[in-house]
C-alpha cells in the first residue's frame, strides 16, 4: 500500500467535509484496503472518485453503500424514486410524495410539507441520508417505523441495489434526462459545491471528457439508465421508467401514470376537484424554487437547497456545449444506447 495513496485518501475524505481526521482513524484497516484497491479517478466535488459495485462514487459513500446493501429490508409496499443525479430527482420526489400522501393533506395551501421542506428532506436518499456515516440507519430516521408506504430515493444503478430491494415487490420509479442537459446541470451544480468548499472550479472541457468516459457520480450514465430500462421492460409492474422531457411535455398524464403505478390512482372525484392540477402546481419548478423552505439551508449538511433549482429547462446545454462536444456526446450516446429502445429528444 503506497503511503501517498493513504495520504491522498485521507485528504480526499477531509475535503469531502464529511469525515474528520478522528473519524478517518476509526475506519477499519480492511475498509482502507478496499478503497485503495478500487479503480480511482479525479473526483468532482471531492478529490477522487472510486469505481465501486459498478458505479463511480466518493470514498465517503462506500461504507454507506455497503451498510445499505447489508442492512436494509425492503417491504413490498415501499416506493423508491431512482435516478442518476441532475435528471429531475427533486421534481419526481415532490410529485411522488404529494401523490402518495394526498389523503393526509387535503388542503395544499397552507400546511403541506412540500411548502416547508425540500423533497429531499421528505424522501430520504438511502446511500446518503439513511446509511451514511455509520453502520446502520441514523437514529433520527427509524426506517422500520416509517409510515407505509415508505418513500425512499437512490442514485444507485439497479444491479447495485440490495438483494432485498431487487427481490421484493416494491415499486421503483426511475427518471432520466437527456445527457446534454444532465451534464450541464451536473457541471454547474458541482462547481457551486466546489466554490463553497473553496476548491478550484472544474473546467467545462475536463468535466465533459470525463462524463463522456462515463466518469460521473453514479455513472456511467448509460449503465445507470439501461439497468432500470431493462428492468422496466422485464417487470413493468416493478419499475416505471420516466424521462424528464416527457414530464415536461405532459406532466398531467405522467402524474396520473405515477399514481396508477403505485396503486393509488386518482378517482374521478379527485380529478373533478382539481387534485391533480394542485399537485402539479405545488411541484412545479416555479413554485418549488419560490418556497421559503428551498431558499435557505442545506441538504445532507453541506449542499445549499437553492442549488437544486437552477433553470429547469430543456435545451440549456446549447448555451454551453461547442459543436464538437455535441458531436462527441451524440456519438457516445449512439454507441452506448444502441440496441436499446432509449432515445432522447435533444432540442435546443
Ligand atoms: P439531484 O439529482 O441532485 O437531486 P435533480 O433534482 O435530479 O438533482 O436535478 C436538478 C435539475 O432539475 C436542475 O436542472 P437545471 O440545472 O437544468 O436547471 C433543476 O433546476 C431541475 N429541477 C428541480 N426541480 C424541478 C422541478 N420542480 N421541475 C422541473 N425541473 C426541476
Amino acid at each position: 500500500m503506497a503511503s501517498t495513496d493513504l495520504t491522498n485518501m485521507k485528504e480526499d475524505q477531509s475535503r469531502d467535509g464529511q469525515e474528520t481526521t478522528s473519524k478517518v482513524n476509526k475506519v477499519s484497516h480492511d475498509y482502507n484496503n478496499l478503497i485503495l484497491s478500487l479503480p480511482r479517478e479525479n473526483g468532482c466535488e471531492t478529490q477522487y472518485m472510486y469505481f465501486f459495485h459498478g458505479f463511480w462514487c466518493p470514498s465517503t459513500l462506500i461504507q454507506s453503500v455497503n451498510s445499505f446493501q447489508n442492512n436494509f429490508h425492503a417491504k413490498d409496499s415501499d416506493i423508491v424514486v431512482a435516478s442518476i443525479p441532475k435528471s429531475g430527482t427533486t421534481w419526481l420526489k415532490g410529485l411522488a410524495y404529494a401523490i402518495v400522501n394526498r389523503q393526509h393533506f387535503t388542503s395544499l395551501e397552507n400546511n403541506h410539507p412540500l411548502l416547508l421542506f425540500n423533497p429531499h428532506e421528505l424522501v430520504p436518499q438511502f446511500e446518503v441520508n439513511l446509511y451514511g456515516d455509520k453502520d446502520g440507519p441514523l437514529p433520527q430516521i427509524d426506517v422500520s417505523n416509517m409510515t407505509e408506504p415508505r418513500l425512499f430515493g437512490t442514485h444507485m444503478p439497479f444491479p447495485s441495489l440490495p438483494k432485498s430491494v431487487k427481490e421484493s415487490n416494491c415499486k421503483i420509479i426511475y427518471i432520466c434526462r437527456n445527457p446534454f442537459d444532465t451534464f450541464v446541470s451536473y457541471w454547474i451544480f458541482i462547481n457551486k459545491i466546489r466554490l463553497r468548499k473553496s476548491l478550484t472550479e472544474l473546467t467545462l472541457e475536463e468535466s465533459f471528457e470525463r462524463y463522456c468516459k462515463g466518469i460521473c457520480l453514479f455513472g456511467p450514465f448509460w449503465d445507470n439508465m439501461l439497468g432500470y430500462l431493462k428492468e422496466s421492460i422485464e417487470r413493468p409492474d416493478r419499475v416505471l421508467f420516466l424521462k424528464y422531457e416527457d414530464l415536461k411535455e405532459d406532466v398531467n398524464f405522467h402524474t396520473k401514470r405515477i399514481a396508477e403505478f403505485v396503486g393509488i390512482p386518482f378517482t374521478q372525484e379527485e380529478e373533478n376537484n382539481g387534485v391533480i392540477e394542485n399537485i402539479i402546481k405545488l411541484c412545479s419548478f416555479e413554485s418549488m424554487k419560490e418556497i421559503e423552505g428551498n431558499q435557505s439551508g442545506t441538504i445532507s449538511g453541506d449542499i445549499e437547497k437553492e442549488f437544486y433549482f437552477r433553470k429547469g429547462e430543456i435545451g440549456d446545454w446549447a448555451n454551453y456545449l461547442s459543436s464538437s462536444m455535441v458531436e462527441k456526446l451524440s456519438k457516445v450516446m449512439e454507441e452506448k444506447l444502441n440496441g436499446s429502445s432509449l432515445s432522447f429528444k435533444v432540442c435546443a
